[in-house]
């Protein structure tokens, strides 16, 4: 070598951890989508982005590395305002991640799950260290950056509060918009439904899925029974005769001293001593023993102060007519769940392309029998 060393001090810091709260968050943020984008300003204003839509941050290491999935066709007025938007709350999210469009090619009836089955695939495909997934609709923006996109111990579902449901969740099972799932997570339920054409059904399929596998508490039982509004106690032999406490919040499963809670995400239960909240006609001997182990999954949600969102306004898109199956459906998830699913999965890739801000994947998944 001819190039004498310099005496520039070479010590580098090994990269610390980035912390649990990112510091330069901002908090509640200002979306609006009046003032026209383009894709040249959202590259201008994003140039640590790489290319493919790839970020990591520069001052600490990542805990999680998050691949975004969306399924998309003819939606580019909108991508360009996602993009514009999440990139740089991503990048205060201090998480490394990947973006990829999940195009639908042709113009048979869209399917959204199918799409983000494919996502799945293809992003595991092009790095295999991905842990993380989150399914966001293309037309969502987060309206608060501390609503973090990535990964938890339960499945999480961050749309909980949009503009067009009044900032509240719709119905207690509402699974819809932007959803997370961990590698181990989305496997365990089979990942999403293949068979939902058109719109609608398959986020409550989903929802389901989490369910089956759920068990969010076990623990002994103290008791039994439950009246009035929160319901009734019957023999359910759909769950191999395990005794079925149902309201309209959640369930609960009796079985051998044992109790399940179903429909975790609005059951609270603080352990011995304490009346479930959720049910206040409830007998208050309805108890858990402390030994309550977390070992299914519950869906797990942002303060409903800051999981709001705005979706872009549009009319209903062609060939992604409200699907009249979705009804009856939605109601033997745990029964077509174990053949349709990741495993059973069919498609054929059309296209990769790597854009500055995004990956994009194009894609046949064929139509509806
Ligand atoms: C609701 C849910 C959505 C999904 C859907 C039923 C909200 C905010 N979202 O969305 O998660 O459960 O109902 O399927 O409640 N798309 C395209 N091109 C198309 C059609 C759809 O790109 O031609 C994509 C796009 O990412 C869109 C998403 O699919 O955001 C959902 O479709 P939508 O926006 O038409 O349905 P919406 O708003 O009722
Ligand atoms: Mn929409």
């Amino acid at each position: 070598s001819t190039k004498p060393s310099t005496n520039q001090s070479t010590t580098e810091k090994p990269l610390q951890p980035c912390q649990e709260t990112p510091p330069g968050l901002v908090g509640r943020l200002l979306i609006e989508f009046s003032s026209p984008m383009s894709m040249e300003r959202v590259q201008r204003e994003n140039p640590d982005v790489r290319q493919g839509g790839k970020y990591s941050p520069p001052d600490c290491l990542p805990r999680q590395k998050v691949a975004i999935l969306i399924p998309f066709r003819h939606r580019e007025h909108h991508l360009k305002y996602w993009l514009h938007y999440l990139h740089p709350i991503l990048r205060r999210q201090k998480v490394a991640y990947g973006i990829y469009i999940i195009n639908q090619f042709g113009e048979d009836t869209f399917n959204r799950a199918k799409l983000l089955n494919v996502g799945f695939m293809e992003a595991l495909k092009d790095d295999e260290e991905y842990d993380c997934f989150i399914f966001s609709d293309v037309d969502l923006i987060p309206m608060d950056d501390r609503n973090l996109y990535r990964c938890y111990e339960q499945p999480r579902h961050f749309a909980v509060g949009m503009d067009k449901f009044g900032f509240r969740l719709p119905y207690a099972g509402y699974f819809g918009g932007v959803s997370g799932l961990s590698k181990s997570q989305f496997l365990k339920i089979n990942g999403f439904p293949n068979e939902y054409w058109g719109w609608g059904g398959e986020d409550d399929d989903i929802f389901n899925r989490l369910n089956a596998i759920a068990s969010p508490w076990t623990g002994v039982a103290v008791w039994g029974h439950c009246h009035g509004a929160c319901g009734t106690l019957g023999h359910d032999t759909d769950l191999g005769g395990a005794w079925l406490c149902s309201s309209w919040l959640g369930t609960a499963l009796f079985n051998q001293g044992q109790v399940y809670f179903a429909r975790g995400l609005t059951l609270e239960v603080s352990g011995l001593g304490s009346v479930p909240p959720w049910c206040p006609h409830t007998d208050p001997t309805l108890l858990l023993a402390p030994s309550i182990s977390l070992n299914g999954m519950k869906v797990s949600r942002p303060d409903i102060r800051i999981g709001r969102y705005r979706m872009i306004k549009h009319e209903r898109d062609k060939h992604n007519e409200p699907n009249p199956q979705r009804f009856t459906k939605i109601q033997n998830t745990k029964m077509t769940m174990k053949r349709d699913g990741i495993s059973s999965l069919q498609y054929r890739l059309v296209e990769i392309s790597r854009q500055p801000m995004y990956t994009n994947i194009t894609v046949e998944i064929g139509r509806p029998p």
